[in-house]
């Protein structure tokens, strides 16, 4: 590898020798993989115990769905939902990331005890998170949408969306660190499903390997997403056979770390994969 590049080789405390998974705990009434039975605290903490006992080494804590066409969530009513969610998992030492786009949600999800920020808006989301995250010093994850929820799938355009996705998010990195973040603090995530029709979707996952040789961890986020419904109808509970399909590309392109509802199958997936690579030839 030549000295002008880099390979970021632990992100948050976790060692990218192996592939890592970020297990999805909603705390949403309305979240379409849920049906909202986990927006209590009691159960949201049995499901986080789950994910973890199944190999989740982050658990991803998220108060408003981004779902498209979504009901928008007021800064208070996200943080009522996540904070005792966040300060319980953190009390076992569980390493929890927010997905927010919102600072102030970003600023009590840290002081509940977070570890990681994970927004979907790449930080562009409002004009204070881009501050706000520097200044919280934490892990970073930053993930690309085209347009808003409401109105993204309406109808996503782009030149080459592989090109376009990969230069935000390099571009946002680059900013990061110029403001101070080490590159060791951030990740990359193409945001499969935000503003993409099928075929941008299907471009960025087989040129994952162009995001992944920026340098930065990538972690990619297919489960159970519609794109799997586009190329083989099924109902939103029953896309793990795609959601893996997905996981196994991104894996052999370089990714880091995956966001999953199904972490047990994610993991025994990965640990198949990662056994047959370390094999070598
Ligand atoms: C409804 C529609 C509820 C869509 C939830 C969703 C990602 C994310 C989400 C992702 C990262 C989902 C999405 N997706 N964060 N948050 N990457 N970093 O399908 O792909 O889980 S929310």
């Amino acid at each position: 590898m030549s000295e002008d590049t880099f390979h970021v080789t632990h992100w948050a405390g976790l060692d990218l020798a192996r592939p890592q998974v970020m297990g999805i705990l909603n705390v949403t009434p309305d979240s379409f993989s849920d049906g909202g039975r986990f927006h209590h605290v009691d159960a949201a903490l049995a499901q986080a115990a789950a994910l973890r006992a199944q190999g989740a080494a982050i658990i991803d804590v998220g108060g408003e769905s981004t779902r498209p066409g979504a009901a928008p969530v007021s800064e208070a009513e996200e943080i009522d939902r996540v904070r005792p969610v966040i300060e319980a998992l953190s009390a076992e030492g569980a390493l929890v990331s927010i997905d927010t786009r919102k600072p102030a949600v970003m600023e009590a999800a840290a002081a509940a005890g977070a570890g990681i920020i994970n927004d979907v808006t790449g930080l562009t989301g409002d004009p204070r998170s881009f501050d706000t995250a520097v200044a919280l010093g934490l892990p970073l994850c930053l993930m690309h949408m085209q347009g808003e929820p409401q109105t993204m799938q309406a109808d996503p355009q782009y030149d080459d969306a592989p090109a376009e996705v990969f230069t935000f998010l390099a571009g946002q990195a680059i900013a990061l660190m110029e403001a101070g973040v080490s590159a060791e603090k951030i990740c990359l995530d193409p945001g499969i499903g935000f503003g993409k029709t099928l075929e941008h979707n299907l471009q960025i996952m087989a040129r994952l390997d162009e995001l992944v040789d920026a340098g930065w961890p990538v972690l990619l986020g297919a489960s159970r997403k519609s794109f799997i419904a586009k190329i083989t109808p099924t109902g939103s509970e029953e896309r793990l056979g795609g959601s893996l399909a997905a996981v196994l590309a991104g894996f052999g392109a370089g990714v880091s770390l995956f966001r999953v509802h199904d972490v047990q199958e994610t993991v025994q997936a990965l640990a198949v994969a990662d056994a047959i690579s370390e094999i070598g030839l």
